[in-house]
């Protein structure tokens, strides 16, 4: 695999050391070609060389923006040697192979730090350097690329310990390096650029703006929206929302005084429900608490069993719209843990929807809009502090988010995977290799909560609802067992037992969730059981281990997604007792087999989806 290098490009803008590494390469016989400026420094070292403009017959131009994009160039390096098509037509049109090219680019980051104009960067934005490099690093089969000094001296052994060849394990590294560097040099190009376009959209001075509590300088990037009444916490302030200067905000406020919580939950929770539209075609809700979905879900009609579970008169039941049935179930996946929620809905929100909601202790909604009749009844909502947000239409976040913290600002690309059908079937990998239409869509589900669920985190969902969230745990087992109990929770509130507790009249709504989590639990001390007993009109039997063992027997066809790779087979193991039948997860771990052993001694079917859905 070594390749001799018989003819050498050499165009660099940095010209550190490069006449010793051409003196080099010209006493292994190697012909040398050049640019402009390199081929007068290599001449004045007394050197001979000859200019690339003799060597393609076309004369550099423009002032300098024209001289190595030329296909005598491009085809010196790309054609594939050996290669009886490649060959004839090389010589066809007068080309000669070109094994190594030597260059560095036009100094685009230095320009920038000098301060320069912009005019004088965009000069520096190298064209003909990058379109060599790629095209020399592609060809690394046969081509070596140089693109920086500090490698000419590992070059120089190498060739020497090769009579005057590299070999393939050097132009592979080397390629990679090259490549490395386009790709920064780029993204260099493309921030300051960005920078620039910020500059023009912002208003010349930074605005200060008066906040609720004092005064705050807004960057110029950014145009100040509406004051907070503190950040995440009260003394947290001054605090305020900003957009970036030209872009709107992706809602308005139609009531009441979003918090800095309050819109993150919004921001997150909107997305999600827009995505579980998206990817089931179904009205979507989502029910959020401190950055987390407590529960999500999209509109499947509801069992003679839930409807007693959830509290839905079976009158009631047919006239639940869409909008009202994906929130009643999204609120129900935990409903210890919504409240006092902030709550999306893919649709308009109508009257049922509202009158459902004004039942429930929630903090805000975000809907692409309201009927007149709700809007009225939500504004009556807390006291007419019930926070209500409008999704602008058409809205389109920026590709690129941007966020400071301590001081340092991260930009990454947004997190825009769309989670399909496809996703959930293009390679499974268990024994049981079938997937129902049903189990799609939960699988569905399930992953785009997680997409929007801080990490580590897991979520299982059962009938295009989620029945159990594990958010935040460090552990991916741990997010596995807390979802796992509240799945386990989910279910048992649908057992006799639970639904037949006689609770006294005037026990309130949230009280009578809560009530029913404790009985499942059924941890009390001797003092707490007397508090709870007072809730009844006469103390309930207990719900024992056996009994609910039994139920949680019936619980089958559960799926599960997980946002990253289960790193061992215990989180499937411990899956397994709360009725899992379906596994969602990116795959990528070295126990990747033990999981999918795991997945075919409980009968699961497992599917890879190859993207991992890390969320912070
Ligand atoms: O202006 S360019 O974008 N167009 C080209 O065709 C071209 N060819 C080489 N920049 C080009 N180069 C760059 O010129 C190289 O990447 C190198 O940085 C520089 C070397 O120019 P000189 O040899 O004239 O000093």
């Amino acid at each position: 695999d070594v390749v001799p290098i018989r003819r050498a490009l050499i165009s660099v803008s940095d010209k550190t050391g490069i006449v010793e590494f051409a003196q080099f390469l010209a006493s292994q016989n190697v012909e040398l070609l050049s640019t402009g400026g390199t081929a007068k420094k290599l001449r004045d070292a007394g050197m001979t060389v000859k200019d690339v403009s003799e060597y393609t017959g076309a004369a550099e131009c423009l002032d300098g923006r024209v001289k190595t994009l030329h296909p005598k160039v491009h085809g010196g390096l790309l054609a594939v040697r050996g290669n009886a098509q490649h060959e004839a037509q090389m010589k066809e049109q007068g080309m000669s192979f070109i094994d190594m090219t030597i260059l560095n680019l036009y100094p685009f980051e230095a320009t920038v730090k000098s301060g320069a104009s912009l005019a004088q960067c965009v000069e520096n934005i190298d064209i003909g350097g990058p379109s060599m490099l790629r095209s020399t690093a592609k060809n690394h089969n046969f081509t070596t690329i140089v693109t920086d000094p500090a490698q000419y001296a590992e070059i120089q052994a190498e060739m020497a310990a090769n009579s005057g060849g590299t070999t393939l394990a050097l132009r592979r590294r080397l390629a990679a390096k090259a490549f490395a560097l386009t790709a920064s040099y780029d993204s260099a190009i493309a921030t300051h650029l960005a920078q620039e376009m910020a500059k023009l959209e912002a208003p010349a001075e930074p605005p200060t703006v008066p906040t609720l509590t004092s005064k705050v300088v807004v960057p110029r990037v950014y145009q100040p929206e509406f004051p907070l009444k503190y950040g995440c916490n009260p003394h947290q302030k001054p605090a305020m929302i900003l957009s970036r200067a030209g872009s709107k905000l992706p809602f308005d406020v139609l009531n009441g005084t979003p918090g800095y919580i309050n819109l993150l939950d919004a921001a997150n929770a909107w997305q999600l429900v827009v995505e579980l539209k998206e990817g089931t075609g179904l009205t979507a809700a989502s029910s959020f608490k401190h950055v987390s979905p407590a529960g999500a879900a999209v509109a499947v009609p509801l069992s003679d069993v839930e409807c007693q579970a959830y509290e839905v008169k079976p009158e009631d039941r047919d006239s639940l719209t869409p909008s009202a049935l994906a929130y009643l179930r999204a609120r129900n996946a935990d409903p210890m843990c919504s409240f006092g929620d902030f709550c999306a809905v893919s649709d308009v929100v109508d009257e049922g929807t509202a009158k459902y909601l004004k039942k429930e202790v929630s903090d805000g909604i975000v809907a692409p809009g309201y009927t007149p009749e709700a809007l009225e009844i939500l504004k009556s909502k807390k006291g007419g502090k019930f926070i209500i947000l409008q999704a602008t239409d058409n809205y389109q976040p920026g590709d690129v988010e941007y966020r400071e913290v301590y001081g340092m600002t991260f930009s990454q690309k947004r997190n825009d995977v769309v989670l399909t059908k496809e996703d959930m079937t293009k390679q499974i990998v268990t024994s049981k290799n079938e997937l129902s239409e049903g189990a799609i869509r939960d699988l569905i589900v399930a992953s785009i909560c997680i997409k929007y669920t801080q990490s580590n985190s897991v979520g299982f969902a059962k009938d295009g609802m989620m029945v159990g969230v594990g958010a935040g745990q460090q552990s991916r087992v741990d997010c596995v067992k807390l979802a796992g109990r509240k799945v386990s929770t989910w279910y048992l509130r649908q057992h006799p037992k639970v639904l037949a507790l006689p609770f006294k009249e005037g026990v309130k709504r949230q009280d009578r969730v809560n009530a029913r989590v404790r009985y499942i639990e059924g941890d009390f001390t001797d003092e707490e059981k007397v508090r709870w007993e007072a809730q009844f009109s006469s103390p309930p039997e207990a719900l024992t281990a056996e009994e609910k063992a039994a139920f949680l027997k019936e619980a089958t066809g559960i799926s599960i997604s997980s946002d990253a790779f289960f790193p061992f087979r215990d989180s499937i193991d411990h899956a397994s007792k709360v009725g899992v039948s379906f596994v969602a997860q990116p795959g990528g771990s070295v126990q990747d087999p033990q999981v999918t052993e795991a997945c075919n001694d409980y009968g699961m079917a497992m599917c890879f989806t190859g993207t991992r859905l890390f969320h912070h």
